[in-house]
Order: structure tokens, then sequence, then C-alpha cells
């Protein structure tokens, strides 16, 4: 294993709704993924987050975990309903107390906490009266970044205004196939805007609060053409505008991009208003990059309403979720940022990567892994490969320390360096936690 330069951070990730559970408990309010996995089919074999793996309870055994890892940081979400029940307005203390406590623990371990604003659980009362195709929910989004920062900014250093905006427009705002379950197709494009004018709002409270090290974190998938037609070369443009260059160029250039492919003037996009692209583009720290692969593109079917059809690679591994193992395609992401947004580009940092793979306990319980050890492994020397290319890339961080609620696919898909039993929740390191481990204490020496 090549070594990575001396200060870079290994990490592992997590959210809120994914680990927490005590979903009614202790004044939390109900957020847009309680509703949602309560009021639709849409959630695999009916699966719920109410207990999750219950880290509210149980954090400081996953700390624990965390220092035996060996870890420099821990990427963890804030729920916003926890610590504002109806969105806004008056705050819950013991929402506060959870991540007080938390940030504490983790300082004691000397761990560096990373704390991600929103990662997908809007507060529902923001969702009655529109969620983030309302305009004001960007306001409210900045006033609980004041309330959360307020409390811990004097101990978290780092922050992540929001994860995977582009995830949460397409899945949520589009196709209906995540919370809050609205299938708009391009109608949903006021929601990418509010989350990135929240994003802004959200840097400005968090400075305010002399906030040191911000943040925002997209996912970002490198578009390949199926075929080297013009319709497929079009295609693939046409997807990296809508996913990488719409979530990071406004946030980095203070624009959009061209978005002609769509039939949208992306210079007269009704929804902007004076001023917004300034707030968005308030400068960062850092630049958070969710890669677990890349995406391959073809010409739209006729009638489609997108100009692009994803399609499969073919001959390539894939993990049990079906994610094609292309590990090139995060060196790739890592070079063409560097390439394309040149001086406006902050500090890369690798602020999720990971594979769902399903390893049962053996008869001894011992859980071998070697997938998930093959694909970080790959995946590590990718990021070596981008450094050695150019990129400046200051930390890594696994996705997830803990198997936990994937979503619509709830606990079916296991990304955890860590085994949750689905009942007792009781924890078992995997193999891959062990390999972790001593790659950490390998590039130590
Ligand atoms: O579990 C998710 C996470 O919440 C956001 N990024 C991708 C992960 C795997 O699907």
């Amino acid at each position: 294993m090549p070594s990575l330069p001396g200060g870079f951070a290994w990490g592992v990730s997590t959210s809120a709704f994914q680990i927490e559970g005590a979903t009614g408990e202790e004044g939390r309010g109900q957020s847009i993924w309680d509703t949602f996995v309560h009021s639709h089919e849409k959630i695999r074999d009916g699966h719920t987050a109410d207990t999750a793996c219950d880290h509210y309870h149980r954090y400081p055994e996953d700390i624990a975990l965390m220092r035996r890892l060996g870890v420099d940081v821990y990427r963890f979400s804030v729920s916003w309903p926890r610590i504002l029940p109806a969105g806004v307005g008056a705050v819950n203390a013991a929402g506060l107390d959870f991540y007080d406590r938390l940030v504490d623990a983790l300082l004691a371990a000397e761990i560096t906490p990373m704390a991600t604003l929103f990662h997908w659980d809007l507060p529902q009362a923001l969702e009655d009266v529109g969620g983030w195709l309302d305009r004001d929910t960007a306001g409210r989004f900045g006033e609980y970044a004041g309330v959360v920062a307020a409390r811990l900014g004097d101990r978290v250093r780092h922050w992540i205004t929001l994860n995977e905006p582009f995830e949460h427009m397409a899945l949520g705002y589009a196709l209906g196939r995540h919370a809050p379950g609205h299938s708009l197709l391009l109608d949903a494009l006021p929601a990418a805007h509010h989350q990135l004018l929240g994003h802004g709002l959200a840097v400005e409270a968090l400075r305010a609060s002399g906030a040191g090290h911000v943040m925002l974190t997209n996912s970002y998938s490198p578009a390949v053409p199926a075929g080297g037609s013009e319709e497929d070369v079009a295609a693939s443009r046409a997807y990296d505008t809508l996913h990488r260059g719409m979530f990071t160029d406004p946030v980095l250039l203070g624009r959009y991009p061209d978005l002609a492919a769509f039939g949208v003037d992306g210079d007269a996009l009704p929804f902007v208003e004076d001023g917004d692209l300034a707030t968005i583009a308030a400068p960062l720290d850092g630049l958070g990059v969710n890669y677990y692969n890349p995406t391959r593109l073809a010409a739209p079917v006729p009638g489609s309403p997108l100009p692009f059809e994803t399609t499969e690679f073919e001959g390539v591994d894939t993990t049990d979720f079906g994610w094609p193992v292309l590990p090139s395609g995060l060196t790739r992401t890592l070079t063409d940022l560097t390439e394309d947004y040149g001086d406006a580009l902050p500090p890369l940092w690798i602020t999720e990567n990971g594979c769902s793979y399903f390893t049962a306990p053996d008869a001894d319980g011992a859980i071998a892994d070697r997938a998930r050890i093959d694909y970080l492994e790959a995946h590590v020397r990718a990021v070596a490969e981008a450094i050695d290319q150019g990129a400046d890339v200051r930390g890594y961080l696994v996705w997830s320390l803990l198997d936990n609620f994937e979503w619509a696919e709830g606990y079916h898909q296991r990304f955890g360096l860590v085994h949750v039993d689905p009942e007792s929740r009781n924890r078992t390191p995997k193999a891959s936690f062990d390999w972790y481990r001593e790659l950490i204490a390998g590039q130590r020496r």
C-alpha cells in the first residue's frame, strides 16, 4: 500500500437516521423519513429505522470501536428534528445534549468530530409547508445551523452543510424513491436550488459562530458514454451537467451550468433571486466527495423526459447492491475536479467510500468479508494515484462504521466495517475492520 501524505486523515462516516434509532425519544420531532417509512410500502420488507443501530443509546460502544480502529475523524450527522422538532422555533434541549455528549466522548477518545447538518432527515413540519420546494426552507436551515453551531462550535471544528443534495433532489423529489416521495422529474429543480441556498446561509451562520473548517459533500459518479456515438457522448455530458455541474458550479464558480440539454435556461431559472448565487458561492475550506462507482450513459429512449439513459457496465464485478466496482472512477473523479475547477477548488476529502456485501458470520461468529477489503484497498490505491497526479486530497472516510438502515433497501444492504445483528444490535467487527485498523496503523509508522 502506498504511503499517503503526512497529516492525511483516516475516518469513518455515518448518518443520524441510519443509525440512531430512538425516533420517539426525548422530544425528537418527526422527520420526512419517519413518515415515508411508516406510510409508504417503499422500504424493502417493511423495515423501519425506529431502533436502527440504537446508536442513540449505544454511542459509547461505537466510540470505543472507533478508538480501536484508530481513526482520526468521525463524520456523523445531526438530526434536524431532534434539535428543532418543528423545524423552526423551540429548541429541544435534550437533542442538543445528546450531540454534546457525543462530541465530548469523541474528543476524550482523541477522535475529531466532523458534523454534517443535513443528511436527508428534514423535519416533517417543514415538508408540510413545502419542504425544499419552498424557498423558506433555506432560511430555516440557516437558522438551524446557527443553533447547532452555537452549542457545539466551541468543540466541533469540521462542519459539512449538506450531504449529497443531488441524491436528495433526484430520489426524493424527482423520482419518488426516497422521502418525501415526490415524482416531479425536472420540476424538482427548485429543491436543488433551495438546498444550495440553504447551504450558503448555513455557511454564513457557521462562520458567524467562528467555525473553522466548512465543507459541502456531493456524490460524484464520473459519466462514461456507453459507446462512441455522438448521441452517447451527448448523453454522458448531460448527465455530468445534472449530477456534477448543477451541484458544484454554483458552489465553486457562482453560476449554474448550461442546462440547454434539459430544455432549461440555466441563466434564467425562475427560482433564482438576485444575490442567491453569491450566497451559495461563499468560500469553503474543503469539498466532500462521496464516491461509489461511475455511471454509464446511452442516448435516451424516444419519449424519455431526460436527455440520457443509464445503462449497465458489461463484464464488471458488482457489489451485492449491483453497483459496479471500478476504482479508477475515483481517481478520475478527483483528477477531473482538480483539472476542471482549478484554483476555485478547495482541498478534497473523501467523505464516503464503501460497498455493500452481505457476509454472514461463520460457525465461530467471524465475518470474513474479503470482498470489502479488496474494494477498499483498491479505492485507497485510487486515491493515492490521484494524489500522485496532483489532486489535493486530505482525508478518506469509509462508509460506514456500522451495518445500518440503507434507506429504501432497509437492512438488506450492509456497508459496515462492523456487523450489527438486526435483532440484538450486538456489534461484531468484520475482517475489514481489522484490515482498516492495520492500514491506519501502517500509515502512521
Ligand atoms: O447510505 C448511503 C448514505 O446515506 C449516502 N451515500 C450513499 C450511502 C450508500 O448508499
